[in-house]
């Protein structure tokens, strides 16, 4: 038998207000640029759930988003373009203790890092994920990323693009995320309460964040991002994958995009499932790899 679950509501809480989960260093995107909004989101979520900076680890990979830890009063780690992942899950094993965010750009998470995103979820590792989704790379100045739209001009498909883009959301849904959520970067209330919602929730959460890129994005703006984004219609079944996925398909058909709480439900995290196995085969003290590993097999 499994442990029941229990929210995430272990973590060390202090009462301290968004701004001061603000690090020293002054957060330095371009103006305008929709990566404000998600920071902005992720420190009002933390001051809502009252999170102990002592007990939080921001893990990044590289971009412009992923410079998001430098301004956050928090344990980080800027890892190796998409890497992120792998990192924070060691991070997530070793001390289940703490709270787990990753914060990542389209490029990093679903380009070079893409290989890990599925594994995160069918594991279910206990982090959230926030995807600042611009669908391009910024960083390097305007190549087309997974997610870009084909009609994007790039530095990289000056005359337009030839492919379709991915959508991070179908894809987590698909893969056993066990809590998806979408929003527009700029909409700061609803980002925050998404990300709240996906840091109290025991398991993998993945939350994409529209955010535009004002210096390599033409076609993705704040002002399309805002008004395509709509919220799923009330009484919206979140404990159903395939109305989640329903509700995205549509939604793109229309050419909007699904936003808010898409999918949630429980089931063990990796870190769980272990603690376990470790006890089955008499707990800690006379742990033998050997008990796990039936080594007489060929
Ligand atoms: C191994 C490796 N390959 C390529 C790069 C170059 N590189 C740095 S950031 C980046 C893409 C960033 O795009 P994204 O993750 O979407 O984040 P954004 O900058 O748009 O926020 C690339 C290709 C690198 N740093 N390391």
């Amino acid at each position: 038998m499994n442990a029941p679950m229990q929210p995430n509501m272990h973590f060390h809480k202090v009462e301290l207000k968004p701004k001061d989960y603000k690090n020293e260093t002054t957060a330095f995107w371009c103006a305008g640029c929709g990566h404000y909004g998600v920071l902005t989101g992720l420190l009002r979520a933390l001051s809502e759930i009252g999170v102990d900076p002592n007990y939080l680890v921001n893990v990044s990979g590289i971009g412009c988003s992923s410079r998001l830890p430098y301004f956050v009063q928090s344990y980080k780690m800027h890892t190796l373009h998409g890497r992120a992942g792998p990192v924070a899950t060691g991070v997530q094993l070793a001390r289940p203790d703490l709270a787990v965010v990753v914060t990542g750009g389209d490029g990093d998470g679903f380009s070079i890092g893409g290989g890990h995103m599925p594994h995160m979820a069918r594991k279910n590792i206990n982090m959230t994920y926030i995807l600042m989704d611009n669908r391009v790379y910024g960083l390097t100045k305007g190549q087309v990323s997974p997610t870009s739209q084909q009609a994007m001009k790039a530095s990289t498909t000056p005359y337009g693009g030839v492919e379709d883009g991915m959508d991070p959301v179908l894809y987590m849904l698909t893969y056993g995320a066990t809590y998806v959520a979408q929003a527009f970067a700029g909409n700061a209330k609803l980002a925050a309460q998404l990300i709240k919602g996906g840091m109290e929730h025991k398991g993998f959460a993945f939350i994409n964040l529209l955010s535009q890129c004002p210096s390599f994005n033409e076609l993705d703006t704040a002002v399309t991002f805002r008004n395509a984004c709509e919220l799923v219609p009330e009484g919206h079944d979140t404990s159903d994958v395939s109305a989640a996925m329903l509700a995205v398909h549509k939604a793109k058909q229309e050419g909007r995009i699904a936003s808010g709480l898409l999918y949630k439900t429980e089931r063990p995290t990796l870190d769980q499932n272990m603690a376990q196995l470790v006890q089955n085969v008499g707990g800690h003290k006379d742990y033998d790899l050997r008990k796990i590993i039936d080594l007489s097999r060929p």
